[in-house]
């Protein structure tokens, strides 16, 4: 039988500051070891969770068997046709011009800084010089990809990816300085000019990405060579920056290194590395601004208060209540200052991360949950301005969404943060690679016409189909971490509870009072709404905490849940808590609604306004010409008539798809001139289909459209 829950208010896990709130690190560090985990979750560590589900495991497996090795070739400049990296030459570069050191001691001549601009390119391709090539952060796609094998081995043990991942850490090492400094375009360049441009330069976002790989790959093989080069970065970079005196005052100009150096204190136990992330937090925006040192030109040429803007540093952080600047630097900074709040007990801190949450998800988001409405600057536009067709919606931006909503989640389950991150990843997230794992988009439109995008120069960044690799490749390697870390974003917990997110098919080991229990979830996501869980172990209190997706509706026939009794269970926000001593194989069934939904924008979205999108389930859907026929701006939608959903394939890709009535206008080509009085136009009936945006431009180059005109 199925029944509905009588919900009461009020229960869950406690969220309090407490005593703890403002409580100096020192002292915070033994406070939390008394009680950490009783206020805030923490994501589930890769090891005990093993993703079984239809839908994600497929991604890990596409990462695992397709990504990685042909990441690696692009890094190594070897996939025909595809825009060259030069990141592994250039370790390879600056790690024969070390040993060059070594073996000529005083006679070696250290290169005076040259700048080589953003991406250089050599002049004869043929014949490369021992020179650093490409984009200034080059080297972070190598760490990012090092992250992701990590994940990936904790999944799925693979000697010889193993064996490749272990002999590139000896090419990136043999490139690291004897201080410590690891930043091959200014070991290649001239190190005398280290960190005297943070506002462009990339040196501390590569540290920062150095770190994410270095601590993945130690906890998933605890092999530390990776590691000690990040903590030898750190510890340099540590000993330059700092509020004490005689230390550089400045901070990133792109930010990552406020997370990963969290990572690391959490990783090490050294509060060095959290104490230099607190004054990169700290400092930012902070007057007189540091990158007027750097940047004398800016002084002149744009208003204190908006200057560094672009790069969230503006106005120090606690005082930014919207989301500004570059989209991917403002959400690494976003997720960067959630982790400081939570672990040096921040109040201010996390109350400007709930403030830019919202400017964010209620005024600058993508019904696809990508971010940065203009290509200029890849950054946030002003408030409702989300253009389809030159939307810039970078994957990295939504995968920093997804970061954050993570982080906002374990220090106050809400189930909104886990709505706005299931968006992001099946829609903006997925929508960035390939069904076969091997062309990207770097930006995702919601509206695409491939002659615009060829003709119109302001369309230029819009790309109708998926690119072999880019010159700033930033976004491939970083899908690769995200999906190899999927179950990371399902679960979090604290020692008496077990959060549950995302539905992901999976097999969960938890300690609960010493005992080890195994959790089963299955999950028919994102086909049906059915879940399942079942608890094995021995019998022991504790709590799953279920998440009621936004999608599915109230009430009986939104969620239903089978085997509970009502007093097991307490709602809070967005979360079903059901406590009880768990018995061997009881399970627990349940039902989210998954129909069709046709959404509106809000009306002061410009750009959607008569115009609807339809969704099912977290999937935002589409409509693409190889199904309707091109010119789909011709088409209406009726959204009176009922929706059918049918079994589809998309390039080998089983999907549902939404089948709808509609209407196509025909174009009254014996009327001559552009304009006329206006006459009923005249329309013939059609049938739409309509197919989740992630799978949209797998079948070659075509028109595609998320929003459609409603028809009247
Ligand atoms: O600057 C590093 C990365 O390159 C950014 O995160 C992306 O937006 C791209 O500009
Ligand atoms: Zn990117």
């Amino acid at each position: 039988m199925t029944r509905t829950i009588r919900y009461i208010p009020g229960r869950g896990p406690k969220f309090i500051w407490g005593p703890r709130f403002h409580a100096g690190i020192q002292k915070q560090k033994q406070m939390e070891d008394e009680s950490h985990g009783q206020d805030f979750s923490r994501p589930l560590s890769l090891r005990s969770v093993q993703v079984t589900d239809d839908f994600w495991k497929k991604e890990m497996e596409l990462v695992r068997t397709q990504m990685l090795p042909y990441q690696w070739d692009a890094l190594n400049d070897r996939v025909e046709g595809a825009a060259p990296s030069y990141c592994m030459r250039n370790f390879k570069t600056a790690g024969k011009k070390n040993l060059e050191r070594k073996e000529m001691g005083d006679a070696y001549q250290e290169p005076s800084y040259t700048f080589r601009g953003f991406e250089a390119l050599p002049e004869d391709p043929e014949h490369l010089e021992d020179k650093f090539y490409g984009f200034v952060f080059q080297d972070s796609d190598f760490y990012k990809w090092i992250e992701a094998v990590g994940y990936s081995l904790t999944q799925h043990p693979d000697p010889e990816l193993e064996k490749t991942a272990d002999a590139a850490i000896d090419i990136v090492c043999a490139a690291q300085q004897e201080d410590g400094y690891l930043d091959t375009y200014y070991i290649l360049n001239g190190r005398d000019k280290i960190f005297t441009n943070l506002k462009d330069h990339h040196e501390l976002y590569c540290l920062g990405h150095l770190i994410e790989g270095a601590v993945a790959y130690y906890q998933a093989t605890g092999k530390d060579k990776l590691l000690r080069a990040a903590m030898g970065y750190a510890d340099y970079t540590a000993a330059h920056f700092g509020p004490e005196k005689g230390k550089c005052k400045g901070y990133p100009g792109h930010e990552i290194a406020e997370m990963a150096l969290v990572r690391l204190y959490e990783a090490t136990g050294n509060e060095k590395y959290l104490n230099l992330g607190r004054f990169f937090v700290d400092e930012r925006g902070a007057r007189p601004y540091y990158f007027d040192k750097e940047h004398p030109e800016c002084v002149k040429n744009s208003p204190d208060g908006l200057r560094y803007a672009y790069n969230q540093a503006h106005i120090p952080v606690r005082e930014q209540d919207e989301a500004v600047g570059h989209a991917v630097r403002a959400v690494y900074l976003y997720a960067g200052m959630t982790d400081m709040a939570r672990i040096t007990q921040d109040e201010s801190l996390y109350h400007a991360c709930e403030k830019l949450w919202d400017s964010m998800v209620e005024r600058k988001m993508y019904i696809t949950g990508g971010i940065g409405g203009t290509h200029i600057g890849e950054a946030f536009s002003f408030n409702y301005d989300l253009p389809n067709d030159t939307a810039y919606a970078e994957t990295c931006a939504a995968i920093g969404l997804v970061f954050l909503a993570r982080r906002m989640l374990e220090i106050k389950p809400v189930s909104q943060y886990a709505d706005v991150m299931e968006r992001a990843l099946y829609n903006c997230v997925l929508s960035g690679m390939a069904l076969d794992g091997r062309s990207f988009f770097y930006v995702n439109p919601l509206e695409v016409n491939p002659e615009a995008c060829r003709m119109d120069e302001r369309k230029a960044h819009v790309k109708p189909v998926r690119q072999k690799w880019f010159g700033c490749a930033c976004c491939p390697p970083n899908l690769a971490r995200m999906l190899s870390s999927i179950s990371s974003y399902a679960y979090t917990e604290t020692e008496d509870t077990l959060f549950v997110h995302l539905y992901m098919g999976s097999i969960i080991k938890k300690q609960v009072n010493g005992k080890e229990l195994t959790i089963t979830v299955s999950s028919k996501l994102p086909k049906s709404g059915q879940v399942g869980i079942e608890v094995s172990g021995e019998s022991v209190p504790f709590t799953i905490a279920l998440r009621i997706p936004d999608w599915c509706g109230e009430g009986d026939t939104g969620f239903s849940i089978k085997g509970v009794r009502d007093s097991e269970c307490t709602r809070k926000d967005g979360y079903l808590y059901v406590t009880r001593c768990w018995q061997p194989k009881e399970r627990l069934s349940l039902k989210f609604a998954m129909d069709v939904k046709i959404m509106e924008a809000d009306p002061r979205v410009r750009e959607d306004i008569g115009k609807v999108a339809v969704t099912r389930g977290p999937m935002v859907y589409c409509l693409e010409e190889a199904d309707n026929g091109t010119d789909l701006h011709l088409l209406t939608l009726d959204c009176g008539k009922e929706a059918e959903t049918e079994e589809f394939t998309v390039a080998g890709e089983q999907v549902i798809a939404v089948v709808m009535d509609g209407f196509r206008q025909q174009v009254q080509t014996s009327r001559k001139g552009l304009y006329h009085p206006l006459k009923t136009a005249v329309k013939e009936p059609v049938k739409l289909r309509f197919i989740p945006y992630y799978v949209w431009a797998n079948r070659g180059e075509n028109e595609m459209t998320v929003w459609v005109r409603q028809e009247k």
